[in-house]
């Protein structure tokens, strides 16, 4: 029989995400081994050539990468921790969706066990996987990045962002963090055009073409923030910004769309208006949104 002279991958978790991925390394030519707690979701990878382990242990073999691909954090040391002895010396990453500390606390648990940990945040649907889009952010062991980044480039671009396991995760809820509040604007927005008879539908292209451009002035936005100077406004004030949104608040309200959302904004906005900077740029509403304390 030939070698193949790809490293071999253990895939836990054969979610949609699990599968995509699994997919992936055997599409790039890696022996790729499956495991899922519910039987069943392995048979179209087993049709293109993964082998299907019936437990953990058998999954995780004797060499190899081995990624972890389940729901969250609890579900992860239910998966890894009965298999902690067997995953002694060997490279796991982690791509389960975790938050910063939970992700910290695996890399501890990994270290106590002799398990060489990288920990993954996935910035792509299932269906981006492998694709253009795609990326992933790493961070924790460099060395697992290091050795194994041929197998995880075949997933989408890999980042690696620092030996603290946590960074990857916080990059990736930051992100997130901001993928739902401007989903949920756009929510706002089709709920809005939806009094006067358009449909969502009609409504998404014109509203991802003016999202999409308006994302430009994130960077001249970042030099207020970075630099913490918001005496000059680069386009307009935040009095400009207060009449706007008071403007939209109306215009919800008189629409009878519920004012979750907007009416956040605009008590951010409100609050630094009424603490004096209404003629500086509206950027200053981040002061009211960061941490005081760095940790
Ligand atoms: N799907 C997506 O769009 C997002 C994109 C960004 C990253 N996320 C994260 O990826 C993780 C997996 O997501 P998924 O889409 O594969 O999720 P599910 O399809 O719900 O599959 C979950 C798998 O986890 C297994 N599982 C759950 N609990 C346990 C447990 N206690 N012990 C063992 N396995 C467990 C579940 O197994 P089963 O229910 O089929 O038996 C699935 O394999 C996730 O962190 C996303 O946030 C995806």
């Amino acid at each position: 029989m030939t070698q193949s002279p790809h490293t071999p991958v253990t895939v836990l978790g054969l979610g949609a995400m699990g599968r995509a991925l699994a997919a992936a390394f055997l599409d790039g030519g890696h022996p790729t081994t499956v495991w899922n707690r519910t039987p069943g979701k392995d048979a179209e990878l087993v049709a293109a050539g993964a082998v299907a382990a019936p437990d953990v242990d058998q999954a995780i073999g004797s060499d190899g990468l081995v990624v972890a691909c389940l729901f969250d954090h609890a579900s992860v040391h239910d998966v890894l921790d009965p298999a902690g002895e067997k995953l002694r010396g060997r490279p796991v990453a982690n791509l389960t969706s975790t938050a910063p500390d939970e992700a910290r606390e695996l890399a501890a648990w990994a270290k106590d066990n002799g398990i060489d940990y990288l920990d993954g945040g996935i910035m792509a649907s299932p269906a981006m996987i492998s694709g253009p889009q795609a990326s992933i952010l790493y961070s924790g062991s460099q060395g697992v990045f290091d050795e194994h980044r041929q197998a995880l480039e075949l997933l989408g671009k890999a980042d690696y962002l620092g030996d603290d396991a946590g960074r990857a995760s916080l990059y990736d809820f930051a992100l997130l963090a901001g993928m739902y509040i401007m989903f949920t604007g756009f929510y706002h927005g089709a709920a809005m055009v939806r009094t006067a008879g358009v449909s969502a539908t009609d409504f998404a292209d014109r509203a991802a073409a003016w999202l999409s451009a308006i994302t430009a002035s994130f960077p001249s936005a970042a030099v207020h923030i970075d630099s913490g100077d918001y005496s000059t406004a680069t386009e307009q004030t935040l009095d400009f910004n207060k009449s706007a949104v008071d403007a939209i608040v109306r215009a919800s309200r008189d629409a009878g769309v519920g004012l979750d959302m907007i009416g956040q904004v605009k008590a951010l906005v409100d609050r630094r208006v009424a603490d004096g900077h209404g003629p500086e740029a509206f950027e200053r509403i981040f002061e009211g949104l960061k941490a005081t304390e760095t940790p």
